[in-house]
């Protein structure tokens, strides 16, 4: 891994790739961990919340979790993976060394549709804006391979370059997972769909991508899952929210209450609740 060379090639393009960021090793115990969240989820057999930890559960004879939001609360060996020394350093020319973490999250991609991700921007997800400061230079997001991503399996593709469009002022009531992936979305922005690049991801092999960075992701059409571990990171003086990560470049642990990071009713309901589904 060359972090300075990864931090360039993301500037210019508003994305980079890391081949075997984690051994072989190191993704068989975050998959094994990713096992026993998915088995916790599905025992629980709809969306269940605990703190800044939710699991997206779809409901129904066999539940099917989608999305486990802050699962280290209940598994605290994931504590490795979002304070991996190899994120501290690969962080270090984007953000600086004291860093603190907003996402924190799982996606399984089931087979079949309705998990795509359609096209977007998380600068939309940053809120409340006034919590964070320089948003272009000061958050980066991660999204680490647990299975192999491709076109097949629904791996997420980017628009090389779109981060330098800024915000592109996307609908904001109109629902990212599980809306399909569309390419006249983006033909509406004036954008060429020939220009989304694939991701090619093998177990282990890290993306990085911007706030402002347009990505999405398709059908998975293969038989396995394909999980993604997203950890997003923000330089600790540029936002007011979030978990510490690193300090001076050394991992913190979680504190011994949960933050306010990207749930806001936080202090209102703390305890465990299955909540509505709406
Ligand atoms: O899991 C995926 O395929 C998409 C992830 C994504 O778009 C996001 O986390 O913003």
């Amino acid at each position: 891994m060359d972090p300075e060379a990864t931090a360039a090639f993301y500037r210019a393009h508003g994305y980079a790739i890391v081949r075997q960021f984690l051994t072989a090793e190191e993704v068989a115990q975050l998959a094994a961990l990713a096992d026993a969240v998915e088995a916790e989820a599905i025992a629980l057999g709809r969306p269940f919340r605990h703190g800044n930890l939710f699991y997206d559960t779809r409901a129904g004879p066999r539940p099917v979790l989608i999305m486990a939001q802050w699962p280290v609360w209940h598994h605290q060996g994931l504590e490795r993976f979002r304070t991996h020394p190899g994120y501290a350093a690969l962080l270090a020319p984007l953000l600086g060394s004291d860093v603190k973490q907003i996402i924190h999250q799982i996606h399984w991609k089931p087979h079949g549709p309705g998990a795509d991700f359609a096209w977007h921007q998380d600068s939309r997800s940053r809120r409340p804006r006034a919590a964070f400061r320089n948003l272009a230079t000061s958050y980066v997001q991660t999204g680490l391979a647990i299975d192999p991503h491709d076109e097949a399996s629904g791996g997420l593709r980017v628009i090389p370059a779109s981060h330098a469009l800024g915000d592109l002022q996307l609908a904001e009531d109109q629902r990212v997972l599980g809306r399909a992936l569309d390419d006249s979305d983006l033909i509406a922005l004036g954008l060429a769909p020939a220009a989304q690049v694939q991701l090619e991801l093998a177990p282990g092999d890290l993306a990085l991508w911007s706030p402002f960075t347009l990505h999405a992701s398709g059908e998975n059409r293969k038989r396995h899952a394909r999980r993604f571990l997203i950890n997003g990171y923000v330089r600790a003086s540029d936002c007011d929210r979030g978990e510490w990560a690193f300090r001076k470049g050394e991992p913190v642990s979680l504190p011994a209450t949960p933050s306010l990071t990207h749930w806001d009713d936080l202090e209102r309901c703390p305890h465990p609740h299955f909540p509505e589904q709406g």
